[in-house]
């Protein structure tokens, strides 16, 4: 039977219903029926292209991410945007960040986040019956109207932002921790814990767990347990810290006999921080890291498991996106996507189930108004920068507006080759053109608070960056427009 058949026939079986009652035996006669998978995304914080065993690393060991490549599909073309709230903005609507006003990282004071009319990845799983969890890192705003809690999660626990010195893991929308001080490998086991338990609850009917480490973005502070077992300094122990964490939700999904149909996806939400002083991640091949639209910045590591469907030791070169998880979960989970917005993923299950035709499911992908992607072309748009705005750059170079590369030939975007193929300059250059002129049509407001004003906005951020003995005089400035 085709996989839309089996789609239809549990649609039709088991229908969806949001009264559910656990008590009731018939409803938990049918949950148990239940054949759609259980899906358990896993995303970190800034890890680059390179750093898996089974991405090429020589000094990292991940040997339970490694297993799940070689018991699944590696994709070699995952893209995402180049820092951290554009991409979960992009994981949760199934289309580019650039949509909801958003193509920069949303920090703690900046009341915004995501708006409530938007449609999650989230809220459309939990409709279609499945259990929602999100157990990490948030980063979609951090003031009580974005919480996850209104976006579709049944539970979370974590961080609500995880940029400030000062944190606090919450559950649901209760304290449980206030962090003085980032001790970011500290948290592991609590994460894994609180994870294994949510699997353990959730055995008997199908549920989505996002699972969102903080790891190992900056600074590299890794457990003792794992402190100094890499060859690549304190940020590779923090993979490697990450692997461990990989392999307790592999023992936990196989524990509660729930793995064989429970599909596992592992990615990365931008690409490493370079320049550091001390050692840090590694792109590969690729060029450049996180902030750019360089490979490094956009392309990430990614590997899934879902023995039931997915063959084994698979490799997939065709492009593919955090924008394409909402459609893939609404298909694997009976739901519908959205019709009344632009969502620019695809749904992938064909490539999930090994199956890759002549005809790609996505030829193109876009930073908008940045740079474009279609098959092996890669067009500069807009001045590709090189790293960020804390970054030593040293001998790393941006690329001047149109500028082509030819991926397939050059992964390493090192030769311009626009003026030997002028006609696919003109070519891409249209495509953003029109693409951008539908995305204005149809833009999509961010979150804001009630308080949310440009001109408090701006002071806050004054307030953030002004030295120590000046603070107290930005901060009154601030108490001052929120007196207004
Ligand atoms: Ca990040």
């Amino acid at each position: 039977m085709s996989y839309s058949k089996l789609v239809f026939l549990a649609l039709l079986i088991f229908g969806v219903n949001k009264f559910a009652n656990a008590e009731d035996p018939l409803e938990k006669n049918k949950r148990k029926k239940d054949k759609r998978p259980n899906i358990v995304f896993i995303l970190t914080d800034d890890q680059g292209y390179g750093d898996l065993g089974c991405f090429g690393s020589k000094t990292i060991s991940t040997p339970n991410i490694d297993k799940l490549s070689d018991e699944g599909i590696k994709f070699t073309n995952f893209y995402v945007h180049n820092r951290c709230s554009p991409t979960r903005m992009a994981f949760m609507t199934g289309a580019y960040a650039h949509r909801t006003e958003l193509p920069r990282v949303i920090y703690w004071f900046d009341r915004m986040g995501i708006h409530e009319d938007e449609i999650t990845t989230a809220e459309l799983l939990k409709e279609a019956g499945y259990k929602t969890g999100i157990i990490g890192k948030w980063h979609l705003g951090d003031w009580d109207e974005f919480h996850p809690n209104k976006n579709g999660f049944d539970h979370f626990y974590g961080f609500l932002e995880y940029g400030r010195a000062k944190t606090a893991i919450y559950r649901n929308k209760t304290l449980v921790e206030n962090i003085k001080k980032k001790t970011h490998g500290q948290h592991s086991p609590k994460l894994v814990k609180e994870a294994v338990k949510f699997i353990k609850d959730n055995k008997e009917q199908p549920f989505f767990l996002y699972y969102a480490s903080p790891l190992p973005h900056t600074p590299f502070l890794p457990s003792q347990k794992f402190k100094g077992t890499s060859n690549q300094g304190a940020y590779g122990d923090q993979v490697q810290d990450i692997d461990w964490q990989v392999g307790e939700l592999m023992k936990a999904l196989k524990e509660n006999g729930i793995d064989d149909n429970t599909l596992v996806i592992y990615t990365s939400d931008n690409g490493p921080e370079l320049g550091l002083p001390q050692t840090h991640g590694t792109s590969g091949i690729l060029r450049d890291g996180k902030w750019s639209n360089f490979e490094g910045g956009i392309r990430v590591p990614c590997v899934a498991r879902w023995p039931k469907q997915m063959p084994k030791g698979e490799v997939n070169n065709e492009i593919v996106g955090i924008i394409d998880m909402l459609p893939t979960f609404c298909a694997l989970s009976g739901a519908s996507v959205p019709t009344d917005r632009p969502i620019d993923g695809r749904n992938i299950v064909p490539y999930l189930q090994g199956k890759t035709s002549d005809a790609s499911i996505h030829e193109t992908i876009i930073v908008p108004g940045k740079v474009i992607r279609h098959n092996e072309w890669k067009y500069a748009f807009e001045e590709m920068e090189a790293g960020g705005p804390i970054q030593n750059l040293g001998d790393r170079k941006h690329a001047p507006r149109g500028t082509l590369f030819n991926l397939k030939d050059d992964p390493s975007e090192t030769v311009d080759v626009s003026k030997e193929h002028p006609d696919k300059v003109k070519e891409l250059d249209k495509m953003m053109r029109e693409f951008l002129s539908e995305m204005r049509k149809n833009i999509k407001p961010i979150g804001k608070t009630a308080e949310f004003t440009d001109e408090l906005l701006k002071a806050e951020w004054k307030y953030q960056r002004a030295p120590r003995d000046q603070k107290p005089y930005y901060k009154s400035v601030v108490d001052s427009l929120l007196q207004k």
